[in-house]
């Protein structure tokens, strides 16, 4: 039977998500200190149904450098960790305050409060513990529990978090201001998400490029490559909060727009940000064509971005 492109990457990513939950399960086997119900709590936030989108480029950006699976692995855990825990923090009551995640009740529903404050600070710490103890040689497990704690940090990920939570006001403070308004709050949105979205993925592309050994051409690349793919994610993120079915996001849907918050569709209309989303999603496989066909996969992987449904 013949496959359509996009049906191929996605047997591709049930594969490797099989892969992933597998290797993810096996570090979180904690020993007779860890409370019972953090326990639960950690291994019901870390395993639950994600896409595990950001470990799949952990593993394909290793292959697109020449590297193997395995070495990259340890990096492609620790990455969805990170993500694990940013996603149990911003579902609680005093951030965006969800009762849905992953198609089942969020970790302070599910648990209590405290306890998913604890499981996604147990999240953290072990996302750096794994790179630590299971990267090698040494400098290269070291320069990765940096990228990684930058993509995590003040700058980025929480600083992102800091500025949408603080709303439009806030995250235009200290940027540029022009004539036009419009550009001003896109140019403040685009900032918000190259911390809160854009970073984690550049994060995982330079982690495989970094397992596989890459050079700094290679890095620089695969960093381009995250940098448009996270804002075109981030864009269709926004669409699917327009259009997308609850069901299949596993998550509420018109939340975001529904609070008036700044979106891409509110300011750029539907039909102009799936403009841009293609547009990005091109800019993202140019920058990855010196690899030639190793990085077919991240190639198709972009493409799905563009027509996913969750
Ligand atoms: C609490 C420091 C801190 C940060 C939270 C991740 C995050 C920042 C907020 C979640 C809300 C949001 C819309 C974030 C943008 C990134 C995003 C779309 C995350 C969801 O990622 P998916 O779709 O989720 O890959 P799965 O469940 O598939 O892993």
């Amino acid at each position: 039977m013949l496959q359509t492109r996009s049906t191929s990457i996605t047997q591709h990513i049930d594969q490797l998500r099989g892969q992933i939950n597998e290797a993810l399960s096996s570090f979180v086997q904690f020993d007779q200190d860890c409370p019972e119900r953090l326990r639960e709590a950690i291994r019901y936030s870390l395993l639950g149904s994600g896409k595990r989108l950001r470990p799949a480029l952990v593993l394909m950006a290793a292959e697109a450098c020449g590297g193997d699976a395995t070495a990259a692995m340890p990096a492609a855990c620790a990455v969805e960790m990170v993500h694990a825990y940013s996603l149990v923090h911003d579902d609680l009551p005093a951030m965006d305050d969800d009762d849905l995640r992953r198609g089942r009740p969020t970790c302070h529903k599910q648990f209590d409060e405290a306890t998913a404050i604890l499981a996604g600070d147990a999240l953290l710490a072990l996302a750096f513990q794994t790179l630590a103890e299971n990267v090698r040689p040494p400098d290269v497990a070291a320069e990765c529990c940096a990228t990684l704690a930058r993509a995590a940090g003040a700058s980025a990920l929480v600083g992102g978090q800091a500025d949408d939570l603080a709303g439009t006001q806030g995250a235009t403070a200290g940027l540029p201001s022009s004539a036009d308004g419009t550009s001003d709050l896109l140019d403040s949105l685009q900032h918000i998400h190259a911390r809160k979205t854009g970073a984690m993925f550049i994060a995982s592309l330079r982690l495989g490029g970094l397992a596989a050994g890459a050079n700094a051409e290679q890095l620089e690349a695969l960093e381009a490559f995250g940098r448009a793919l996270g804002l075109a994610f981030q864009i269709t993120d926004d669409l699917l909060d327009v259009r997308g079915d609850e069901a299949a996001l596993g998550k509420r849907v018109q939340k975001d727009s529904g609070r008036g918050k700044l979106t891409f569709p509110g300011l750029l209309g539907i039909e102009e940000s799936r403009r841009r989303a293609e547009q990005l999603i091109d800019e993202a496989i140019q920058a990855v064509n010196i690899f030639g066909p190793a990085a077919s996969n991240l190639e198709a992987l972009a493409r799905f971005v563009l027509e996913r449904n969750r």
